[in-house]
């Protein structure tokens, strides 16, 4: 096997993800920086197209593998390296693992992506003050179903005791939350949880501000 390289930045959340299983696996791993704002966004330049045409990240490369898609992603490398598994094998475990992951990464988190963001302001000529609006409804709309779907799953994480793909997928959307100052005080369990995770080395580790390109920009 090669060597191991994450094509990230520092405050994408998805990239957040990989790097947050990678930690937690005990996995060692370089990182390049592609800059999502500087020149118009790297993520769009030829070079890294043919990394990923969708022109976004995070792309992992293991060896001669070119994997995008950051929950894909966590899942092949949960069965490459399942020493750590973050989806569970039991298969109730594994169902709500998976569709509450699913209910960030794939019905919260698209909808305040950069480029949404962007088209927003750019082509639709949205005010600062509606975009910001957008952000913060989608939040409030996926976090208050969280809510309670944690109510009856959560232990000291999102499901159980056990670190899972849910954690790692709810930690950078809360951090991202509050990156846009979204009030998350009518979310006890969603901050009570992600305070417990922010404790782990893993999660430490991760952090964008920790990152080698952090600071880089907006
Ligand atoms: N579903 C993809 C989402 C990837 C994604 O949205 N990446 C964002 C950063 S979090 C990005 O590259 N945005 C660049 C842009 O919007 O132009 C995944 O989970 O990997």
């Amino acid at each position: 096997m090669g060597e191991r390289v994450l094509y990230g930045y520092w405050r994408s959340s998805a990239a957040y993800r990989v790097r947050i299983a990678l930690n937690l696996k005990g996995l060692s791993y370089q990182q390049r920086s592609i800059h999502l704002i500087k020149n118009g966004g790297e993520q769009h330049s030829a070079e890294f197209q043919q990394l990923n045409p969708n022109q976004l990240v995070p792309v992992l490369v293991d060896g001669d593998w070119v994997l995008n898609q950051s929950l894909a992603i966590i899942d092949y490398l949960d069965e490459t390296y399942p020493d750590q598994l973050l989806t569970p094998q039991d298969p109730q475990r594994r169902y709500l693992v998976k569709a509450l992951a699913q209910d960030i990464a794939i019905d919260v988190h698209p909808l305040n992506n950069l480029r949404v963001l962007q088209y927003l302001s750019g082509q639709l000529n949205v005010s600062d003050e509606d975009k910001n609006q957008w952000y913060h409804h989608w939040i409030h709309q996926g976090f208050s179903a969280l809510e309670t779907r944690l109510a009856a799953s959560s232990g000291q994480y999102c499901v159980g005791d056990e670190v899972t793909l849910v954690d790692v997928c709810l930690v950078p959307q809360v951090y991202n939350a509050n990156r846009f100052n979204v009030d998350l005080s009518g979310y006890p369990i969603i901050e009570r949880v992600t305070m417990s995770l922010n404790d782990l080395d893993a999660f430490k580790r991760a952090a964008p501000e920790v990152q080698p390109d952090a600071n880089a920009g907006s």
